[in-house]
């Protein structure tokens, strides 16, 4: 029976993760860790410890302890955050996916899931349909750090026969738990606000398109290749992958067929300047191909599914988005 460890569990991605994979493998074959306990559904429902993943001692104990072969690395600085943190970002990003490269090339766990993202592209980057193979050169701390990690993935792979495994997502869209410090955050923020308070102001323009995906496809994504047989991945540095591609505009335009009164402006801050170095679309064929990914959801099945759902979550809780 495998032992998984999940490194930043109380996160956007890594909180539905955990959730998914103890209903794989059982709630006692799964521990869950993050660097604090904020998030308490996940604390509080099943086995959790506090992990610094900067921290190679700490990670290493946490896997000695559980006896871990498995480990998905969700702790990163994200694309907004960096850019006011560079050398945090850098050190965060780097630092953990060395610590989880070495562990396995010691042979102390056997399988790595480690996320990139499409911020790995940069201007220079043809924006639609974009390739696996392309030309890189990204211009945020974020994208630096996910670029050289990726390298890094293929030559432990390559060298060691480390078996990593890694995905470049999109924008993930939720309804459970919060996003912090992407530029893609806004496809979330949006729906809070539009149940909240009909109105939202989008820090990205009108026609900004980017690359998005419903956090259900990203969790069978993750889940599809970490079971897919080793040598059906042929790229061992990360995927693509694609799911749906929308503007402001088109999102709230989804919206507004549910709630008619909503209304969005515009007041594009800092982010938007990364917004446009990415791509508009992504080219996933490889993923398709190779491990059988297929998405679920489009722009108006998720806006369906993240309305009723945070319309249920606000009318038996307190909570507001702050
Ligand atoms: C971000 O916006 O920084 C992330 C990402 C696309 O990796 N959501």
């Amino acid at each position: 029976m495998s032992k998984v460890l999940i490194i930043g569990a109380c996160g956007q991605i890594g909180s539905e993760l955990t959730f998914k994979l103890r209903e794989i493998h059982g709630a006692e074959n799964v521990i869950a860790s993050d660097i604090s306990h904020s998030n308490l559904d996940i604390v509080n429902s099943g086995i959790f410890e506090i992990v610094d993943a900067q921290d190679y001692s700490s990670v290493k104990t946490c896997v000695e302890k559980h006896k871990i072969d498995t480990v998905y690395l969700m702790a990163a600085m994200l694309s907004a955050t960096g850019e006011k943190y560079p050398m945090k970002a850098w050190d965060l990003n780097m630092n953990s996916l060395f610590h989880i490269l070495n562990l396995a090339k010691e042979t102390l766990i056997k399988k790595i899931f480690w996320p990139s993202s499409i911020a790995v592209f940069g201007p220079t980057t043809p924006r639609d349909n974009t390739p696996q193979h392309t030309v890189m050169e990204p211009t945020t701390v974020y994208g630096i750090t996910k670029q050289v990690g990726e390298r890094w993935c293929e030559y432990y792979y390559k060298k060691y026969n480390v078996d990593v495994r890694s995905i470049r997502y999109p924008g993930i869209i939720s309804w459970k738990t919060l996003p912090g410090g992407g530029t893609t955050d806004y496809a979330v923020e949006i729906y809070h606000k539009a149940i909240l308070e009909k109105q939202y102001q989008c820090f990205l323009s009108e026609n900004t398109k980017l690359p998005m995906m419903f956090m259900d496809d990203a969790i069978n994504a993750t889940i599809n290749i970490m079971q897919a047989p080793s040598d059906t991945i042929t790229i061992r540095s990360s995927y693509n992958l694609a799911a749906i591609s929308f503007t402001p505009r088109q999102i709230a335009e989804a919206i507004k067929a549910h709630i008619t009164e909503f209304a969005i402006s515009y007041a594009p801050d800092f982010r938007q300047e990364i917004a446009n170095s990415w791509p508009r679309s992504i080219n996933d064929s490889s993923a398709r191909t190779d491990w059988k990914w297929r998405h679920t959801y489009d722009l108006q099945s998720m806006t369906k599914e993240m309305i009723s759902q945070l319309k249920q979550k606000y009318a038996t809780s307190s909570e507001e988005l702050s």
